[in-house]
């Protein structure tokens, strides 16, 4: 049996010929580490000669980002392929195609998408996507209802609940999200010109008592399997076609965490506008677009999952009147309070995003960072008062004004 190792550029093309009926024997591969997150060595395979091309993404036994001295288990890939199997099962064209997992290298073999662009970077140069608020409306929906008590047998959920225990990757969320950004941690990175901002974070006790409630959700509710990690970095897109990739922060948890990450992204980029757009006109329509596609987002999500609740709860007294209201409106709470918490980490935390980090100048970028900081504050502390989505867009709106 193979050793675990992290591959080299020749040995994944000597791996990808291993994989059956996908290139020619003796074909030319080229291999080229794509790997830009934070975490995991991506290699593209190609060969040129017949435009055949696969991806092979291998789990480093730590966190790239830092180094050796963050060790991550090696678990996560295999939760990574199970996850994208179950959301390929539920929703086959919004993700990509999983040939192999191979768990000695702890790596997957999958479809390659390089027809798409990473959504993050569309948005940064101000592109749109008519179908991604219906495509990811229906991937939330449909992947949360179905994975949850609502949808599915109760004790396989529980069994499943243990296939996806995730400890590492939940302990980076758990750190990152909802505890670093609000003390002085030996983590957070921010620029010195927001530094009153980050030391306001440090000592406001009113926010600190809604994130740890939210916390504490996302500690203990095993709602349903979540993605885990739905920023705009881990889909790809075309005008056309939505994918979501990446699920290895995958876990039983609160199924606002999704949705809310979704809609945090949308609105880092919104924020990100004010070094991005070429002027007040094109930053106003460009604004307008990402909080339309904001509230399609959730619309479809709970018109979708409304009709799936009303044509397969499996749970009973689930069906009793009133109670999926009640249901749809904490899940706009945590909703709204995750999506918040998602945007304060990425201007103070670790790791920060392209929309607002790659502004060239520099005063466009700290009013971003700003604006960013306080619609995420603003929406952490409505959290447990929202009735509508309509609420998200205000603070949006009015944190611009
Ligand atoms: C140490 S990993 C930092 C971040 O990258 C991932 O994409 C997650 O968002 C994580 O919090
Ligand atoms: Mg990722």
């Amino acid at each position: 049996m193979t050793q675990y190792h992290p591959l080299s550029e020749r040995e994944a093309i000597d791996f990808a010929r291993t994989i059956p009926d996908l290139f020619a024997a003796g074909a030319e591969l080229s291999c080229r580490e794509i790997g830009d997150g934070n975490l995991n060595l991506v290699f593209h395979i190609s060969d040129p000669a017949s435009g055949a091309s696969i991806i092979l993404k291998q789990a480093l036994p730590y966190a790239k980002v830092v180094g050796e001295s963050w060790p991550l288990s090696l678990d996560r890939a295999r939760i990574e392929s199970e996850a994208l199997q179950i959301e390929g099962s539920l929703c086959p064209d919004l993700v990509p195609r999983v040939y192999k997992y191979v768990p000695e290298l702890a790596l997957t073999v999958m479809e390659d998408l390089s027809d798409h662009i990473i959504m993050r970077k569309g948005l940064i140069e101000r592109r749109t996507y008519p179908e991604f608020a219906g495509h990811i409306g229906r991937f939330l929906a449909r992947t949360l209802f179905f994975t949850s008590d609502l949808g599915m047998n109760q004790q396989e959920k529980k069994e499943r609940t243990k296939q996806f225990v995730n400890p590492d990757l939940c302990k980076i969320t758990e750190d990152l999200i909802f505890d670093h950004p609000y003390t002085n941690a030996d983590t957070n990175s921010f620029d010195e010109a927001i530094r009153d901002e980050a030391e306001a974070l440090w000592s406001d006790t009113a926010l600190h008592l809604e994130v740890a409630r939210l916390r504490h959700g996302f500690l203990t509710k095993a709602q349903a399997l979540l993605h885990g990690d739905l920023h705009t970095g881990s889909i790809f897109v075309t005008e056309s076609s939505t994918k979501v990739i990446d699920p290895e922060f995958a876990y039983y948890g609160p199924m606002g965490f999704d949705i809310g990450a979704v809609l945090a992204n949308l609105l880092l980029n919104f924020a990100g506008q004010e070094g991005w757009s070429p002027d007040a006109n094109s930053r106003a329509a460009y604004r307008d677009y990402l909080l339309r596609t904001a509230k399609d987002v959730w619309t479809t999500f709970e018109a979708e999952f409304r009709a799936l609740w009303n044509a397969h709860n499996v749970d009973r007294i689930s069906g009793t009147r009133g109670f999926q209201d009640v249901y749809v409106e904490q899940l706009l709470q945590d909703t709204i309070g995750y999506a918040g918490c998602k945007m304060v980490r990425r201007v103070v935390g670790l790791a920060h995003v392209a929309d607002i980090d790659t502004i060239p100048d520099a005063g466009a970028k700290e009013r971003a960072q700003r604006l960013a900081l306080a619609i995420g504050k603003s929406l952490i502390m409505r959290n447990r008062q929202a009735t509508s989505i309509d609420e998200l867009i205000d603070i949006a709106e009015k944190a611009i004004r």
